[in-house]
């Protein structure tokens, strides 16, 4: 039995909107949760003494990523590699500089040839000696046109049609080889990228950006054992058995769309025809909403306050949004609110002011007076001042003139 961890979608540098930092490390506290984190999944991983650790793509925001994420991910990564596990890391779309270059935010860690680790960064099929037996890897990293096709290729064809050229090229990549697997021995396909039947998460924080998405129906080969994609941030099953194929999702909340999201990874026990696995939580900081409709209240303080005490949660990430009149808005003490909050992580405080529809029509004031502009204005000004009114019409007139 060959036990397996799987994790995703990392993204240091995400999320920081929502964390101050923190003094004693010069850290942001957000990032510092993103860490803990990652080590919360590796720490599993050495606990468990397992045999391989998978991590399908989008190490950090962005593919040029400051010192500071590429330092911290790489003591991690240095951490597996010198417990002799192991590790492999796919190339997902943050990681790749949309250049012709083909350099990739992971590719430091096969030009040092690190101990036990392998970068995938174009589709191939290699043998992963575990200590307990080798697994083959189908590897599908994210997919660029400039990678996949050659200029003759693409030139003449329109986006979309490019985009059906690459799906096909992909298919038959995959099927080539799923050709060449050895049926004895455990198979997995990884891949980063949309399948279609994948539901979206909510965060938005991290545009997804426009990739291919391919029919579930390329992953659903009877000689793979286990299909563990990255790219959708939302973890979930798209089929449960021969293969499981599934998303492990992110470790930690970008943002409020992912509210209501548990993040976490996958363990993994793999015999070849048989898959067991786990979801586990990395029990992600909390982020909580808090709606109010004050507009019909009539005690508005306390009902706020009421709600905040009721729902409020110490270290959570908290937003207050409540709904009030506009002529309401003053009797809203904000600085007793912001009292309740000090024991959160982060929060912020929106007021959703409704404002009474005004209907502002001059009967008289038509299209008729278009070509009489200064007449026009005269009738705006109906209910100003006499004094102002004039000085306003000689400033129009004098704009009016100037032409
Ligand atoms: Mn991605």
């Amino acid at each position: 039995m060959i036990k397996i961890v799987h994790f995703s979608d990392l993204h240091f540098g995400s999320g920081e909107r929502y964390g101050s930092i923190n003094p004693e490390t010069g850290l942001n506290k957000r990032f510092e949760d993103f860490i803990l984190a990652l080590d919360k999944c590796i720490d599993f991983t050495i606990k468990k003494n397992a045999d391989l650790v998978i991590f399908t793509g989008d190490t950090y925001k962005h593919a040029t990523p400051e010192p500071i994420y590429q330092r911290e991910f790489a003591k991690r990564v240095k951490r597996l590699s010198k417990s002799t596990i192991p590790t492999i890391l796919l190339v997902g779309n943050h990681d790749i500089l949309y250049r012709v270059d083909g350099s990739d935010a992971l590719d430091i860690y096969s030009t040092l040839d690190v101990d036990n680790v392998t970068v995938f960064n174009k589709i191939e099929l290699q043998n992963i000696e575990t200590k307990n037996g080798t697994v083959q890897i189908i590897a599908l990293p994210h997919i660029t046109k400039s990678r996949l096709l050659t200029k003759e290729e693409y030139r003449d064809l329109s986006a979309k049609e490019q985009d059906q050229l690459m799906i096909s090229k992909v298919k038959e990549a995959i099927f080539a080889k799923t050709e060449k697997l050895t049926p004895s021995l455990p198979a997995i396909l990884i891949g980063h990228g949309t399948i279609e039947t994948a539901q979206f998460g909510s965060e938005q924080d991290l545009s997804i950006g426009k990739v291919l998405s391919y029919p579930l129906s390329f992953f659903q080969l009877a000689q793979i054992d286990y299909v563990g994609f990255g790219h959708i941030h939302k973890h979930q099953i798209l089929q449960k058995e021969k293969p499981l194929i599934l998303y492990a999702g992110s470790l930690e909340r970008v943002d409020f769309g992912e509210e209501n999201e548990d993040k976490g990874f996958i363990y993994l026990e793999l015999e070849k025809g048989k898959t067991n696995y786990e979801y586990i939580s990395t029990n992600p900081r909390k982020f909580i909403t808090i709606s109010c409709d004050l507009t019909n209240s009539t005690n508005l303080q306390t009902d706020l306050e009421k709600l905040l005490i009721e729902k409020k949660q110490p270290d959570a990430i908290i937003r207050v949004i409540y709904k009030i009149n506009d002529n309401d808005v003053g009797l809203i003490d904000q600085q007793k609110i912001k009292s309740l909050l000090t024991n959160s992580f982060a929060f912020t405080i929106q007021a959703d002011i409704v404002t009474k529809e005004r209907t502002y029509r001059i009967p008289d004031l038509d299209t008729n007076l278009i070509t009489n502009p200064l007449t026009a204005l005269e009738k705006y000004l109906f209910d100003f001042p006499e004094e102002e009114k004039a000085i306003l019409l000689k400033k129009a007139k004098d704009l009016i003139d100037s032409f």
